[in-house]
C-alpha cells in the first residue's frame, strides 16, 4: 500500500477498522515482517535469513550440540544488528492501542524485543512466543539471565558461560524441535480463543504452534486481519488481507476514528 491507498484497499482498511473498532478483546500476532522496516531481517523470501544460512545449521538444539562456537557467533551478530534497530511506527500503533484502547494484547514470534522497547505499559509488553536475542540460558541449571552482551566465539572457553554455575549458556530462544514455553503458550491460546479479532502481521504463517493461533480465534467465531506485503497459508481464510507494508497499514489501522 502507498501513502495514498487505492479504492480496494481503502474498503479493506475500513472494513478491517470496523471489526476491530467493535472487538472487546483483539489479539495481534506478530512476525519478521513487522520488524522489516526497523532494518531487521525477516527470515524467510529474498534477504531473508535462511536464503544465506541453514536453519539447521544454526537453529536447532542438535546444531548447538555440534558447534556451539558457530551457533553464538551468528547469535553475536544478530545482537549486534537488532542493538541498531528501533521500533517502528507499526510496533508504536500496536503498543498506543494496547495503551489507550484496552482489550488489545500482543503476541509476537520475533526475538527481537522491538515491541517491549515501544511499551510504554505493562499491558502493552507482549508474549514472547519464540524467546529473545537478549536472554541467556544455563544448558546445565536452566538459569536464565537478560543478557546484552558482546559474544566472544573466539573459543569455547570465551563463550558465554552461567555466573551461578559455571555452565555454558545458550540463547533462550525457542528452536526447531524445541517446545515452547507451555504457559506462555497456553495464555497465547486463550488470548487467541477469546479475541474477537486476531490481527496477523508479517508472519509467513508456516511456523507451528504460533501460525495455528488464528485459526484458533477463527474457530471461535472470531475474525481473522492480515497485514502482509505477500501472500501466506492464511490469505484465503481471513476476512480482510491488507497488502501492504506494516509500517504504513498497521497505524491506519489504529488510529482513533476522528483522525
Ligand atoms: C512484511 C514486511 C513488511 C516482509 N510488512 N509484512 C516437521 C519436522 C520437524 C518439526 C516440524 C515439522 N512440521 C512442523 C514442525 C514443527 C515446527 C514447524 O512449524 N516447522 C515448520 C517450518 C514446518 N515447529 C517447531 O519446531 C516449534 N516447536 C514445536 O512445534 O514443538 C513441538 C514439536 C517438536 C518436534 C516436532 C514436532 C513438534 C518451534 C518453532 C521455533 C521457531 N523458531 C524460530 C527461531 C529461529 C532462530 C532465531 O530467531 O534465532 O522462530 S524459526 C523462525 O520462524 C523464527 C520465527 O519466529 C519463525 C516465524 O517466522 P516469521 O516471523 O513468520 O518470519 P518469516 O521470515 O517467515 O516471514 C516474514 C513475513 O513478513 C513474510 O510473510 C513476508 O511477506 C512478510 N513481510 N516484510 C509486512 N514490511
Ligand atoms: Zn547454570
Amino acid at each position: 500500500m502507498s501513502a495514498t491507498p487505492d479504492r480496494a484497499t481503502r474498503a479493506g482498511v475500513e472494513h478491517a477498522r470496523a471489526l476491530i473498532g467493535d472487538a472487546r478483546q483483539v489479539v495481534v500476532l506478530t512476525g519478521a515482517g513487522i520488524s522489516a522496516e526497523s532494518g531487521v531481517p525477516t527470515f524467510r523470501g529474498s534477504g531473508g535469513l535462511w536464503k544465506e544460512y541453514r536453519a539447521e545449521d544454526l537453529a536447532t538444539p542438535q546444531a548447538f550440540a555440534r558447534d556451539p562456537r558457530l551457533v553464538w557467533e551468528w547469535y553475536g551478530w544478530r545482537r549486534r544488528v537488532v542493538q541498531q534497530c528501533l521500533p517502528n511506527a507499526a510496533h508504536v500503533a500496536l503498543a498506543t492501542a494496547a495503551r489507550e484502547r484496552g482489550g488489545v494484547r500482543i503476541v509476537t514470534q520475533n526475538v527481537d524485543g522491538l515491541h517491549a522497547t515501544a511499551a510504554t505499559v505493562p499491558q502493552a509488553l507482549p508474549l514472547e512466543l519464540h524467546g529473545s536475542l537478549f536472554r541467556s540460558r544455563c544448558t546445565r541449571c536452566g538459569g536464565r539471565w537478560d543478557d546484552r552482551g558482546e559474544v566472544n566465539a573466539a573459543t569455547r572457553d570465551t563463550l558465554p558461560m552461567c555466573a551461578a554455575c559455571g555452565g555454558l549458556a545458550r540463547p533462550d530462544i525457542v528452536w526447531f524441535g524445541e517446545s515452547l514455553d507451555e504457559a506462555t503458550l497456553a495464555q497465547a491460546m486463550q488470548l487467541a480463543a477469546g479475541a474477537a479479532v486476531c490481527l496477523v502481521v508479517g508472519t509467513s504463517a508456516v511456523v507451528y504452534p504460533a501460525a495455528g493461533l488464528a485459526e484458533v480465534t477463527r474457530r471461535h467465531g472470531g475474525s481473522v486481519i492480515e497485514v502482509n506485503v505477500a501472500d501466506t497459508p492464511l490469505s484465503g481464510t481471513a476476512a480482510v488481507t491488507l497488502r501492504g507494508p506494516a509500517a504504513v497499514v498497521v497505524p491506519h489501522l489504529l488510529a482513533p476514528a476522528s483522525e
